[in-house]
């Protein structure tokens, strides 16, 4: 029998843990092996707690409760089952089990909701396997791009072909859309990701809103050459133009109040003793308005052609993902604060998100909220990702009763 209880949704954590294609942290990414593993054990889970359980046309694995009648309207819940490389077991996941844990908790209680729940498992937000983000919850806010189909993985495979091998019909993916239906909002939990709920001393937070985030592809193009022979006055040493623009992120998003971070660097070919001929590499760029994030965005490419021209380089962008910053719902946010206030915080803390969350891609679907909780150190995306089970207790607690607050509510 299932007790629903923080040590049991930690213990859960630690079996999803073992559902990795790498050993120095997890390493679960979008229609794998690891990802079907994953599905299929959320799924049991998913039953175990009277929902049912079901895998979607985008590969997100689902629980459904229906509501008193059929044109109830549902209440999603949910956060993502995938990982970063090297990734701790919390992100994400712990917003998933969360979630089964209190549709069982109100199951065994006997308390029956006046809308229809669905618990959602994000198949991919973190992009890491065809470096486009948001994939799951893309396909469920009715945001499927076709365009998409011809974006590969390291291993050439294309999402396409990605698809078919996972045992999905690409043809069939707006299946897995949502629009249309009557849905009263979103609520996620998730980790903070961040030191400032530990910096408060405190376990819980509602979140504000979600920064916005650009992510681009960057190359410099110049000139490969010996090491040795090549004069200095003659090089087109491309790594050196890309420095350049590493440090100018830095310094340009920090002095504007924004987030700059170069996560990849290749340099090609890559050898000791040859001058870099080309330099590929990444731009995750965030802030807490999509105007100030623009205007960042544009001084590093300034920045990036001059320093290409300074050095007869060529410099090619390709953005890969933008998501527009979005605010969380009235109504839901003080559902979720109302939570919080049961648990004995009298004042929860509020912040703003400045990780991205499959919220930020459900806001085009519905009203969105979210609880954050507590992680130690901020450390997160990292193998290290830790969590109190006391936190957790708490969380579960505060979730719970946010969700009866939204049906409170309503009726
Ligand atoms: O990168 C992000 O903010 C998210 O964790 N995927
Ligand atoms: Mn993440
Ligand atoms: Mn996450």
């Amino acid at each position: 029998m299932s007790a629903f209880d923080a040590a049991e949704v930690l213990e859960r954590c630690d079996v999803l843990a073992t559902h990795t294609a790498a050993n120095d942290g997890i390493e679960r990414t979008y229609l794998t092996p690891e990802h079907a593993r994953t599905n299929w054990t959320v799924g049991e889970w998913m039953d175990d707690a009277g929902l049912t359980a079901w895998q979607d046309a985008a590969g997100n694995q689902r629980g459904s409760l229906p509501g008193p009648t059929s044109g109830s309207p549902v209440l999603l819940l949910g956060s993502h089952l995938d990982t970063v490389p090297g990734a701790g077991r919390y992100d994400g996941i712990l917003g998933v089990l969360m979630a089964i844990a209190v549709m069982g908790r109100l199951r065994d209680r006997g308390v029956t909701l006046p809308f229809g729940i669905e618990v959602l498992g994000f198949g991919d937000e973190e992009g890491t396997r065809f470096g486009r983000t948001l994939l799951g919850s893309c396909a469920v806010a009715g945001r499927w791009d076709d365009a998409w189909w011809s974006l590969r993985g390291p291993n050439g495979v294309t999402l396409h072909d990605a698809f078919r091998a996972f045992g999905l019909d690409p043809d069939s993916v707006g299946e897995a859309s949502m629009v249309g239906q009557p849905i009263i909002g979103y609520l996620e939990a998730h980790i903070e990701q961040g030191p400032l709920l530990q910096d408060a001393d405190r376990a819980l937070g509602v979140v504000e809103g979600i920064m916005g985030a650009r992510r681009f592809e960057l190359r410099m193009t110049g000139e490969a050459g010996h090491a040795g022979g090549m004069p200095y006055g003659r090089r087109r040493d491309a790594l050196l133009g890309a420095s350049e623009v590493v440090t100018a992120v830095e310094e340009l998003a920090r002095d504007a109040g924004a987030i700059g971070t170069v996560g990849r660097l290749q340099a090609h070919p890559g050898a000791m003793n040859v001058i870099p001929g080309r330099v590929d590499f990444s731009l995750d760029l965030r802030a807490e308005t999509d105007g100030l994030r623009d205007r960042v965005w544009r001084e590093i490419e300034e920045k990036a052609l001059k320093a290409a021209a300074a050095r007869n380089l060529a410099f090619d962008v390709s953005e890969l993902h933008a998501a527009r910053a979005t605010s969380v719902a009235a109504a839901l946010a003080a559902a979720v604060e109302a939570g919080i206030r049961s648990t004995g915080d009298p004042e929860p803390m509020r912040l703003m998100s400045k990780a991205g969350h499959d919220a930020m891609a459900i806001a085009d679907l519905c009203d969105y909220a979210m609880l954050f909780i507590r992680c130690k150190d901020g450390i997160s995306h990292h193998r290290d990702e830790a969590v109190r089970e006391d936190d957790v207790a708490v969380a579960l607690d505060a979730f719970e009763a946010a969700v009866l607050a939204v049906a409170a509510a309503q009726v």
